[in-house]
């Protein structure tokens, strides 16, 4: 998978995902995500009008307070961009173009803040996602608890994305004793296969797995021959599924 454009007339090579029609949920960036490169930039400028050439998958975040979902969305996004998030209260919206195979994709990544008083914004964060990242702070048990509160409201409005269930903070996690960290991963993992979600531990403080988890949805969504890795390690990021 690259990060610059390459812009294409011809019908995407990868084909549309199931249920995911071009263009469908927000109109494309005015930038990708180039890498600083001033000329990927631009190309991406003038083919940002074209939106039959992007097909937009739209990916909510789910989970408790202070849990970090934000700074998940803006690791993997970058924050040296102004123009490609949308702030509103207790709800942000970024978006993130890429190339792959020749098709660019607008992830729209759609993070709803954890506290109750913003349960509103739920059904519009879940609704037409293709993928939903319920996501708990390893080293906060009730966080993981609350996950099933998270499922079921997200359900209620969309019962076909994906399902990825996400430990956040590994590198505190990694700190605790062991014992302490493989109660969590064996519970962890009783959780995802409840939801039937691939389970990911990350951390956005030292990009772990945070870019692997897009490509992950992407490989899943358009059946590409890229597979994730089981690790089961206690004392490494956990991957399962
Ligand atoms: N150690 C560590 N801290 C993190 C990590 N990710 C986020 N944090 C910290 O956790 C706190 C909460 O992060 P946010 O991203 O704001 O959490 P949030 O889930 O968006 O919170 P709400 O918007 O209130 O729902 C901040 O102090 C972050 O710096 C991580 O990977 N490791
Ligand atoms: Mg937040």
């Amino acid at each position: 998978m690259a990060s610059t454009t390459s812009p294409t007339r011809a019908p995407s090579p990868l084909g549309p995902p199931q249920g995911v029609t071009a263009g469908a949920v927000l109109s494309p960036l005015p930038r990708d995500d180039a890498d600083g490169d001033g000329a990927a930039a631009a190309a991406a400028d003038r083919d940002a009008a074209d939106v039959e050439d992007v097909v937009s998958l739209k990916v909510s975040l789910l989970g408790d307070c202070q849990i970090g979902k934000t700074s998940f969305m803006v690791k993997y996004v970058g924050d040296d961009d102004e123009q490609n998030g949308l702030q509103m209260t207790g709800l942000n919206l970024m978006d993130k173009t890429l190339a792959v195979r020749g098709a660019r994709i607008a992830f729209s990544i759609w993070d709803v803040a954890g506290d109750s008083q913003f349960l509103d914004h739920v059904p519009i964060a879940c609704k037409d996602a293709v993928a939903i990242l319920y996501m708990f702070d390893l080293t906060s048990r009730c966080t993981l608890t609350n996950i099933i509160d998270w499922y079921e409201r997200a359900r209620k409005w969309n019962k076909t994305a994906i399902p990825i269930l996400i430990g956040t903070k590994f590198d505190d996690f990694a700190k605790l004793p062991l014992e302490m960290q493989w109660t969590i991963v064996n519970e962890a993992r009783a959780y995802a296969r409840a939801m039937k979600a691939t389970l990911f531990f990350s951390s956005s403080t030292h990009n772990i797995n945070v870019n692997k988890i897009f490509k992950f949805i992407t490989a899943k969504l358009f059946n590409l021959p890229w597979t994730v890795e089981r690790n089961l390690t206690v004392g490494e990021p956990i991957i399962d599924f």
